[in-house]
């Protein structure tokens, strides 16, 4: 009996049995010299799923997509990137602190940048600027509500970038929910791209960790930043093994997280005093805006939480759920009766 229905995020899911298992039994060997074999394993099973040459394990999402900025760019210089996107909203400034890098930002449409804008943003050589160094890319976009970037779209950033001789990074966090809604595989999205980062313990369910993948060179290159990020690990085997169940047994089950969304997402838009934009549900992510309620994301949060449905806020009026292996859809329309509960105690 659970204590309460998970939707804050996917990044809560447990580990499977499967995957306690292999990290009970995994090989190990000392990493920072190259020499544990299940780290070894899940790179080149990782590499090879993403259609990249080299991948390197890292301890989180947030460490691959720094490892790879760095990797990319040196001090001075400028990071394209959409004004919501995870690097420039939520990694702690991480690009200008460590790296001494300027973003600047495009405001997409839900997360989603069009090419024309990306080409409007990268300025000519002129001494007054920072010179661009990189065009990032998130994809599904988190706080766009799990949206997805579609192969033109991307096939035309990248003719953007290529036109201009600047490299592509994906923070494919959840690049397999992408690929998932858009019916094809993960290597078709990342084709477009340099380096790719990707969240292993996320909707995969393991414990810990990230890949970044890209080219041999820049993947040497990576690792040294990550030794110096202080992502170094030793017998991370014990780790790695449950990332490699993740890829290899939990990709296809991400549908069911997929519809069960769709579903709650459906559930809420009927309920008076919530609004949803359905157009942007296509992943694993609901967004929704309380507004019409007269109260904040904050308050009605918590008399959810109070019900034993806990979500995280988007303030000031807006609420996210993320649905997961943590939650069945059984649960949906439980959610749903407490979260009209929750309405009709504010429009009286
Ligand atoms: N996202 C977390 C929070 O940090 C917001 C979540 O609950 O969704 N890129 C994207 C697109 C992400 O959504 C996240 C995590 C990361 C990178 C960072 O991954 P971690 O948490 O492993 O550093």
């Amino acid at each position: 009996m659970k204590d309460y229905i998970e939707l804050r995020s996917d990044t809560t899911t447990h580990p499977t049995e499967e995957m306690r298992e292999a990290m009970g039994s995994a090989p190990v060997g000392d990493d920072v010299f190259g020499e544990d074999p299940t780290v070894n394993a899940l790179e080149a099973l990782a590499a090879a799923k993403m259609g990249k040459e080299a991948a390197l394990f890292v301890p989180s999402g947030t460490m691959g997509n720094i490892t790879a900025l760095l990797t990319h760019c040196k001090r001075g210089d400028e990071v394209i990137l959409e004004s919501e996107c995870h690097i420039y909203y939520y990694e702690v400034g991480g690009l200008s602190a460590l790296g001494g890098m300027v973003p600047r930002s495009v405001r997409g449409e839900n997360g989603l940048m069009d090419p024309k804008q990306v080409e409007d943003s990268i300025r000519g050589a002129n001494i007054h600027y920072a010179p661009p160094a990189l065009i990032c890319v998130e994809n599904t976009h988190n706080r766009g509500g799990g949206t997805v970037y579609d192969l033109g779209r991307l096939a035309g950033i990248k003719d953007v970038a290529d036109r201009h001789g600047l490299p592509m990074h994906l923070d494919g966090a959840r690049i397999f929910n992408a690929a998932i809604a858009l019916g094809v595989d993960a290597s078709r999205i990342a084709s477009y791209f340099d380096s790719v980062q990707f969240c292993l313990s996320k909707g995969l369910s393991a414990p810990v960790g990230s890949v970044l993948a890209g080219r041999r060179d820049f993947i040497s290159r990576a690792r040294k930043y990550r030794k110096m990020l202080g992502g170094g690990m030793r017998q991370a085997g014990i780790i790695a093994a449950a990332g490699i169940v993740a890829l290899e047994k939990m990709v296809d089950r991400l549908a069911e997280d997929h519809s069960n969304a769709r579903a709650l997402a459906e559930g809420l838009s009927k309920i008076p005093g919530i609004a949803v934009d359905l157009s942007t549900v296509v992943t694993n992510i609901v967004v929704f805006d309380v507004s019409k309620l007269g109260i904040g994301s904050d308050a009605f949060a918590e008399r959810l939480s109070a019900q034993g449905v806990k979500m995280t806020t988007r303030p000031p009026y807006k609420l996210r759920a993320v649905t997961s292996r943590m939650f069945t859809a059984e649960e949906i329309p439980i959610v749903l009766e407490k979260a009209a509960k929750v309405c009709s105690g504010f429009l009286g």
